[in-house]
């Protein structure tokens, strides 16, 4: 609902995003973090929290660190269970460039798992590809999967929401149910020796904050 008001004070209102569906102004203009720096919802079945140990949405942020030993041993993600999902912010806007651009981290094994993204936390947000199988193996615990946003034709990206796609029945009997999610990277930033991240590793964008 747009209002008179609000119309009248467009040019002021542009720093606010008053009535604005779009993205809210500035939300690109810093660089982005290279991993996820802010979980900005999240929802989990009541049947899995209830079924689950691994809880937390808080341990997908920053670098890929599961481990331990299963099935009630395990540190650093959480399980999504039945079509679950954590959204993150990166705190910037992740740029499209030649081949994947952001990269899930998905502990245990290779559940598969859905890739959304917004430049706005509210959205509209855009799939990016379904239930896509993520397991690529790092170590015995850490595995991954890559997504590229040119896939769905997007050319920038704040937002990315990573949702369960192994649909694991509940209740299953596991303390584990559905895809477990570590981490989310943005593939084209990298951390400098200050631990300052640089959009697309250009000298340009060394200066941004995290
Ligand atoms: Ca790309
Ligand atoms: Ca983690």
């Amino acid at each position: 609902m747009r209002s008179l008001a609000c119309l009248a004070l467009a040019p002021a209102l542009l720093a606010t995003g008053c009535g604005s569906p779009g993205p809210t102004p500035g939300t690109c203009s810093e660089a982005p973090s290279a991993y996820a720096k802010a979980v900005t919802e999240w929802w989990v079945p009541r049947c899995s929290l209830d079924q689950n140990i691994y809880n937390d949405p808080q341990t997908v942020l920053g670098p890929a660190d599961a481990a331990g030993v299963g099935p009630d041993g395990y540190t650093g993600f959480i399980s999504l269970g039945f079509g679950g999902r954590v959204t993150v912010d990166f705190g910037g806007c992740i740029t499209d460039r030649p081949g994947p651009d952001i990269r899930v981290y998905q502990a245990v094994s290779g559940e598969p798992v859905s890739v959304y993204v917004s430049t706005s936390a509210e959205g509209p947000f855009t799939l990016i590809e379904a239930r896509k199988a993520c397991g690529e193996r790092i170590d015995r615990v850490r595995g991954y999967c890559d997504f590229d946003l040119a896939t769905a034709g997007v050319t920038q990206a704040r937002y990315v929401r990573v949702e369960d796609g192994e649909l694991f029945p509940c209740p299953g009997a596991t303390v584990s149910e559905g895809a477990d999610l570590d981490a989310v990277q943005a593939l084209g930033v990298t951390v400098g020796v200050s631990g300052v991240t640089s959009a697309n590793g250009t000298a340009e964008d060394s200066v941004k904050g995290r």
